[in-house]
């Protein structure tokens, strides 16, 4: 048990990437950036002072081996219990010199139920993240409050006296219970502050984006046994769940 992301509700595991994966994330990041230009993220989300990428799994192999890494895998194990799925895989990018600064929220807006905690992020730290250039900010121990953010204060955009920031070297990752409180800051800096999030959810939650729809079927001939199942493509019960909310949006977002 890990005991930070159980009390704290996040954790951070410092130099996560090995640098070659962080190279491989990073180009391929900027190439989608550079390819998609003005269309970039407009599947899903845009967002005032970011670039967003969504529909990762669909575009390169790479995101969807980050989303299946087995350490990261037993750390939303921990949050979500033995059965859940890769909910979307999106990247996040807080422009230079931009207001990219979030109310605090809780992911889609989600409180824990009756069956426990239903979704888990993970940011993959692609630019060290400081306290200049729109780092995470969180309040440690809101996971457990049962309360939503947006509306228990009275402005969930303003610094919170708990709060801490998340600061970590690129190739760091964060896992997150999502119904932690947090968001991300405003950059200050004149360079990018990219990320990209795997994001996953309880096994009878819908998926953010749903991935047999979305991904190529030549993509999704290529994916392991392992990989089918973390992206629900075999799951009837997925099916049903995801058809009828194929592509929600609203905070994580
Ligand atoms: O990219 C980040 O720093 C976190 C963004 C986030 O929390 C969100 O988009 O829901």
């Amino acid at each position: 048990m890990n005991q930070s992301l159980e009390s704290e509700g996040f954790v951070l595991l410092p130099g996560f990437m090995p640098e070659a994966l962080l190279e491989r994330v990073r180009r391929r990041v900027d190439e989608l950036y550079a390819e998609e230009g003005d269309q970039a993220g407009t599947e899903f989300r845009l967002e005032p002072g970011t670039r967003r990428l969504a529909n990762l799994g669909a575009k390169d192999p790479v995101f969807v081996e980050l989303a299946a890494n087995a350490t990261i895998l037993t750390l939303v194990r921990q949050v979500l219990g033995e059965r859940f799925k890769v909910s979307s895989m999106n990247a996040r990018s807080a422009n230079p010199q931009s207001n990219s600064h979030q109310p605090l929220h809780v992911d889609q807006g989600l409180l824990p139920d009756e069956r426990g905690n239903s979704v888990c992020n993970v940011v993959w730290m692609l630019d060290d993240f400081t306290a200049e250039n729109g780092a995470l900010r969180v309040v440690p121990g809101t996971h457990k409050s049962g309360l939503n953010p947006v509306v228990a204060l009275a402005d969930p955009a303003a610094a919170h006296p708990d709060e801490v920031l998340v600061t970590g070297q690129a190739g760091s990752a964060v896992v997150m219970n999502a119904h932690l409180w947090h968001g991300g800051t405003a950059n200050r800096t004149n360079a990018h502050r990219r990320a990209v999030h795997s994001f996953y959810c309880r096994w009878d939650k819908p998926q953010q984006q749903y991935q047999k729809r979305l991904l190529p079927q030549a993509v999704i001939a290529r994916l392991t046994p392992e990989q089918r199942t973390l992206l629900a493509i075999d799951d009837p019960l997925n099916d049903e769940l995801s058809t009828a909310s194929p592509n929600m949006s609203g905070f994580l977002r």
